[in-house]
């Protein structure tokens, strides 16, 4: 791309507040596949004097444009510039500072191959608004504090789509008196929204009707829509959503507030859902569920994002962002609510480890990379790139913090001042921190810096215990690498979680709370060194910091193997039990790499794992969780240049080792925990994730005593049809772990599942997340599978987001992975650029990469820099890359 048409960056600072309102919008939408009318009547109101009005717009073909009636002229009333619409002279003869706009503009819903603004997916059309996407339906002031009554017609073929959806109410249809085989219906919207929470959608489906009944006792309408023939996996979505509705009710006090809520599952969809106000337009992977298509993490996660998506209602829809950088303002709390949403369901800690992982294996990555950005971004080219873990876990983990140092008590009154002060507002993220402030008495101003630096803290301790005093000393420093952008950062306010464990002759341990520790157990970390003394402690504690993940930090304390297996039995959190044993494979594989040796695994923790599993009847889950090892891309973050091949070598050492110390005690899990009946309780999935973690070990075992019963075991679990959980597991299982059985399993599974396509997904993805040697070549053949489609983002992330998180493949020394990733962003630069910029990520990191490898992932960039038409998405990080 040349540096003329080079798109341009917005800053935060630059923030300016519109100049005109828009009161009410009337959208008349004519459906057609190719020549879709829109009429578009604005009521927009002048707020400052001597002002044009600058309406967004991309990629429409305008019809007709007038302003109270009368007809403008090209040139004399109005004017086209890259991107805007700009009208002269709005409301400036007659002191009147109100003017009503009538635009007609024409789109064509199936060339949008994007998926952003109105388009067609499968037969359906629907609408993606967030983030700048109704530019693409009609000239707007596409920006989130705007906010407008919409009332939205809809006029299409009534035997092809007989269901015609909009935001809020339905207030009238009928046929339509020009052609009686089309049919209209009007929708109206009480609630002032911003454009990006407009959805629209018609066409044939199937339909689940509920009801809730609010605890105000107002009945809500509740509808889902699916593909026809797709009910039987529609139940638990709707059962979600009525527990998603009581739980915002009672663990909030925030309750619905229109009469109807309706979700649509659609095939085509970029990310996983959207929150447009009374009518989600979900990704049907997020839908759709039952035992025999969908494994229990995907029950799981249908019942996160239809929280998400509704927890939006009020932070996010009734309070909006003020502009785009505040993103975090509504993301980062509404996961953080989502989060607790789930852990509330009954698996918290479990809940609580899975989200930890993901800060450590993606978000930790990001904030070392040259896209790091704090949760509130400073600088925005595409601001589709921003809907990141940062912006969106990391922020989450911020508000975590908020509520650590407030306690619930004080959180939810922070929430229900916010709430007072700016329902019905577009706010900042300063506003919501102000209003914590407020209801607590607090002071924040240091904590602001979470919102304002990038980067991960690591937080360095060291102890030290006096026996004659019996004091404790503790000695903190922190200190935050370099990001683009910002070279020093200022101490953070950290809330630091401490347990501290005395052991007792016999090998155990019990808590003990000194007189200086709060009964929290929280103590504030907010200088850049910073001493904490404890006294009465009658012998040396073992200390277990960091409790419940207290901040997103990374965390470096010198712990003996003693110690951390006296933590990995005795904290009284499971977090701290789990990140033990976490911390202990991190030794043992940066021992491994640093001294170039095999993986020793000391037999003090052989013993301690092998107790964790004769007591996995306890908690099977966590269990589970103490044998998922280190991912291969959180290892990464050791490392300043991540030796790739060592990892991958020192993780399969590691596993090896595990399968072969513990291959009786696996086994023995396995036999327990498997069960071919199939039940949706804590205790049943606790269970199968068990056997999913313990069978992979066993596939190890090909030339062992018990080969032959594994093998058995293999398939007994692959044909436990009514599980998806137990089939993929066999099938993951054998896969990755090259069983003899690998090659059969896939095309049984193929043959059975060619018909579904979300199932299909997981066949792709088990494929292209292998850690095999012909990843590669395989995700390339994959490309000519039927079961894949460029089109489908759902289909390209589960084969080639798959691949780019698989990084001994990604990373081969030969630059295939790198020219594999490469042409596929290159194929889908002009198709769908959000999906290429998605799987642009895992290939900015070219400075961590070793002298043999830069030169090669370089080169892939550089000529991704010099495609024609490189969208706006990819250049912004290609450039922020090549330039760091
Ligand atoms: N708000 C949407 C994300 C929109 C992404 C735009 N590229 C989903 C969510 O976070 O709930
Ligand atoms: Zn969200």
């Amino acid at each position: 791309m040349s540096k003329e048409a080079s798109p341009l960056a917005r800053f935060r600072k630059d923030y300016n507040a519109p100049a005109f309102q828009i009161e009410t919008v009337d959208l008349h939408v004519a459906l057609d596949p190719t020549h879709t009318i829109v009429t578009n009547v604005m009521r927009v109101k002048r707020l400052a004097a001597n002002t044009n009005l600058e309406l967004d717009g991309e990629q429409l073909k305008l019809v007709s444009l007038e302003v109270n009636g009368q007809l403008q002229l090209e040139g004399a009333d109005y004017e086209r510039a890259e991107g805007k619409l700009i009208l002269r002279n709005l409301c400036s003869d007659d002191g009147n500072d109100h003017a009503e706009v009538k635009i007609v503009t024409e789109v064509n819903p199936s060339k949008n191959s994007a998926l952003e603004g109105l388009y067609l997916s499968g037969g359906a059309y629907c609408t993606q608004c967030e983030a700048e996407g109704f530019r693409r339906i009609t000239y707007y002031l596409d920006r989130p504090d705007v906010l407008a009554v919409f009332t939205t017609t809809i006029e299409a073929n009534q035997a092809a789509f007989p269901y015609l959806l909009s935001n809020g109410n339905k207030v009238a249809e009928g046929i339509c008196n020009s052609d009686s085989a089309k049919h209209w219906v009007t929708w109206h919207d009480p609630h002032p929204k911003p454009c990006y929470l407009f959805a629209l959608v018609a066409g044939d489906f199937d339909r689940l009707q509920d009801a809730f009944v609010t605890r105000d006792q107002r009945r809500v309408l509740l509808e889902l829509f699916v593909d026809k023939g797709n009910l039987d996996r529609a139940q638990f979505a709707m059962e979600s959503l009525k527990n998603a509705m009581r739980w915002d009710e009672e663990r909030f006090g925030l309750v619905y507030d229109l009469d109807i809520y309706m979700i649509v599952a659609v095939d085509f969809f970029n990310m996983g859902a959207m929150e447009n106000k009374g009518l989600n337009v979900f990704n049907a992977k997020y839908v759709l569920a039952n035992p025999e298509t969908a494994t229990d993490q995907d029950f799981l996660n249908v019942e996160s994002v239809i929280g998400h998506e509704y927890f939006h209602n009020w932070t996010g829809n009734r309070i909006t962002c003020r502009d785009w950088f505040q993103l975090s303002l509504k993301e980062g709390l509404t996961v953080f609510r989502d989060q607790e949403f789930s852990a509330d369901r009954g698996m918290r800690a479990v809940n609580r480890i899975q989200d930890v992982r993901i800060m450590r294996t993606h978000q930790f990555e990001e904030d070392a990379g040259p896209m790091a950005h704090p949760i509130r971004p400073d600088k925005v080219v595409e601001m589709n790139n921003f809907y990141t873990v940062t912006v969106y876990n990391k922020g989450a983990e911020v508000i975590r913090m908020l509520h650590t140092l407030l306690g619930e008590e004080g959180f939810q009154a922070g929430m229900r001042e916010y709430v007072k002060r700016h329902d019905g507002q577009a706010v900042t993220c300063e506003d919501f921190v102000v209003a914590m402030e407020a209801a607590n008495d607090a002071d924040f101003t240091q904590f602001r810096r979470w919102y304002s630096q990038a980067g991960t803290p690591t937080v360095e301790i060291e102890h030290t215990y006096c026996e004659q005093t019996q004091t404790l000393r503790l000695m903190c420093k922190q200190s935050t690498p370099a990001t683009p952008g910002q070279s020093t950062k200022l101490p953070f306010h950290i809330p630091i979680r401490i347990e501290m464990l005395l052991p007792d002759e016999n090998g155990s341990a019990r808590l003990f709370t000194p007189a200086e520790l709060p009964a929290s157990g929280v103590i504030e970390l907010t200088e850049a060194e910073q001493s904490f003394s404890f006294n009465g402690l009658p012998a040396k504690p073992v200390i277990g910091f960091f409790a419940d993940f207290s901040a997103p930090v990374k965390v470096k304390v010198a712990q003996t193997l003693a110690e951390r297996i006296l933590l990995t039995g005795y904290a009284v959190d499971p977090f701290l039990r789990w990140n033990a044993v976490q911390d202990i494979y991190i030794e043992l594989i940066t021992r491994a790499i640093s001294e170039q040796q095999p993986v020793a695994l000391p037999e003090l923790f052989i013993e301690t794992l092998e107790q964790a599993l004769a007591k996995s009847q306890q908690s099977a889950a966590l269990t589970a969780l103490l044998f998922q090892v280190p991912t291969e891309e959180a290892l990464a973050s050791e490392f300043t240049t991540v030796p790739f091949d060592d990892i991958h070598r020192a993780v399969n050492e590691l596993q090896q080792a595990l399968a072969e110390h513990l291959a009786e005690p696996f086994w023995q899990c396995w036999q327990v925990h498997f069960s071919s009946k199939f039940v949706f309780t804590a205790e049943a999935i606790s269970s199968r994730m068990l056997c999913n973690t313990v069978l992979p070990f066993l596939a190890r075992l090909t030339d062992h005593a018990l080969s032959e019963q594994i093998n058995t075991a293999l398939w007994q679990q692959f044909n436990a049809t009514n599980s998806m959980t137990l089939v993929f597991g066999a099938l993951q299982a054998a896969v990755h772990q090259e069983h003899a059985s690998a090659a059969e399993m896939l095309h049984a599974f193929a043959e059975k599942w060619a018909g579904n396509a979300l199932v299909m997904d997981k066949w792709l993805a088990v494929q292209g997340s292998a850690p095999l040697a012909n990843a590669v070549e395989r995700v390339q053949a994959l490309q000519q599978h039927k079961a894949f489609e460029w089109g489908n983002p759902n289909r390209v992330y589960a084969l080639l987001a798959s691949f780019s998180h698989n990084p001994s493949q990604l990373h081969r020394k030969d630059g295939a992975g790198y020219l594999l990733m490469a042409a596929a962003i290159e194929r889908l630069n002009t198709l769908n650029p959000q999906v290429a910029s998605r799987l642009l990520s895992s290939l900015l990191n070219w400075k961590r990469l070793d002298s043999s490898r830069q030169p090669l992932l370089k080169a892939q960039l550089e000529k991704l820099r010099n495609l024609p038409n490189l969208a706006p998405d990819l250049f912004e990080k290609i450039e922020q890359s090549l330039n760091d």
